[in-house]
């Protein structure tokens, strides 16, 4: 078992710098692209030995430090009780939004085996396959409750600012539901044998920090401090969170997420004393092979002071990504962080 991935979690030193890349599995891979034909992509988010076949793909193919289980933030959603469609093209779609309490009432605190069982299942088959760590994950509060008040993806989040600034109460109810979904869904999840937890919080940087501190954190910090009896590494990922990087590290996570809007060194010195995870630029898999050697590099040499270094892309890889190119990058941490 290759635990290098864990030890950076934990701080501890390892013999290279760890390497795994948000949203590993999918789109960019024809070996994904090949499952997917077959099926929606909810049908395969809810057909467990495809799901392990896809989340196996990335690791076998590219030589990943750790394998990130195959789902999606909206399953949860999905489970809560909002139906939920995904159209080619189009994104995510609820019909149904939560925009008052009546609506919000009808969304319930699933029971996670029961509702969720074939995230469960995916993750007991994956860990009799697996020889790197299995990471589950949810999406933190803030970034569910922007699909149910949306209605599905969007730019300009009018709607859930107009709930936060006029109706604090519904919007606090909202998170308070998703927040008590998350605890337990996470917690199925470490029970069923994932070996770390991440939140994705893809949308928060859109609030100022006394927003985030009002409305966002303290949600994570619960589901957060609720996990630690776990014993799991918690990994918060916080996108376009550059100015929220002190509050993030008083979330309860062990390690942070980075995106790559800062230098790494200068994150590092903010967090204190956390590991991070990140931060490559995820169009820069596009450089010639030369230049991406050579600025992840120096990425490595940037991160040569954290308190464990998790080498990712700073957000999801592109789905245009060439497949050739991420095994570059991958090739080159490990042999540039050698030790
Ligand atoms: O057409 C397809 O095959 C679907 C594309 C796809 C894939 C491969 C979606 C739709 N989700 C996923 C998988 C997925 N989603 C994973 C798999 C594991 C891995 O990383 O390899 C994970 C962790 C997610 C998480 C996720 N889903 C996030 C958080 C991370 C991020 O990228 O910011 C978010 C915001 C979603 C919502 C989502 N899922 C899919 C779409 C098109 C969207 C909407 C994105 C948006 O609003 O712009």
């Amino acid at each position: 078992m290759n635990d290098t991935f864990l030890k950076a979690c934990r701080g501890e030193k390892t013999a290279y710098t760890p390497i795994w890349m948000m949203r590993q599995a999918g789109r960019y891979l024809p070996e994904y692209q090949k499952v997917r034909g077959k099926v929606s992509f909810l049908e395969l988010c809810k057909t467990p030995d495809l799901c392990v076949e896809v989340t196996l793909q990335p690791v076998d193919l590219l030589g990943m430090d750790a394998a990130i289980l195959f789902s999606d933030i909206l399953i949860l959603m999905e489970a809560m009780g909002a139906p939920l469609e995904f159209h080619e093209g189009r994104g995510p779609i609820f019909h149904t939004t939560i925009r008052d309490q009546a609506a919000l009432d009808c969304l319930t605190v699933p029971d996670a085996d029961e509702k969720t069982g074939f995230v469960m299942e995916t993750i007991r088959l994956l860990r009799r396959e697996l020889q790197v760590p299995l990471i589950g994950f949810a999406g933190a509060p803030f970034t569910c409750a922007t699909y149910l008040i949306e209605g599905g993806s969007s730019k300009v989040f009018w709607e859930t600012k107009k709930m936060m600034y006029r109706e604090p109460e519904l919007f606090h109810n909202l998170m308070a539901k998703i927040t008590d979904s998350t605890i337990l869904y996470l917690q199925a999840q470490a029970r069923a044998g994932a070996q770390a937890l991440q939140l994705f919080d893809s949308w928060v940087g859109i609030l100022a920090p006394d927003d985030f501190t009002q409305f966002a954190l303290p949600y994570v910090q619960k589901i957060l401090a609720a996990l630690k009896p776990s014993g799991l590494p918690l990994i918060y990922f916080a996108n376009n969170g550059s100015t929220l990087l002190e509050l993030s590290a008083t979330s309860g996570a062990d390690v942070i997420g980075l995106d790559w809007r800062m230098p790494i060194g200068e994150a590092i010195k903010r967090v204190g004393k956390k590991a991070v995870q990140g931060n490559l630029d995820p169009f820069a898999l596009l450089l010639p092979k030369d230049q991406l050697r050579a600025k992840i590099g120096r990425l490595l040499e940037d991160a040569k002071d954290a308190h464990g270094h998790i080498f990712n892309l700073g957000h999801g890889i592109h789905q245009f990504t060439p497949p050739e190119q991420a095994k570059i990058a991958v090739d080159a941490v490990h042999e540039l962080s050698c030790r």
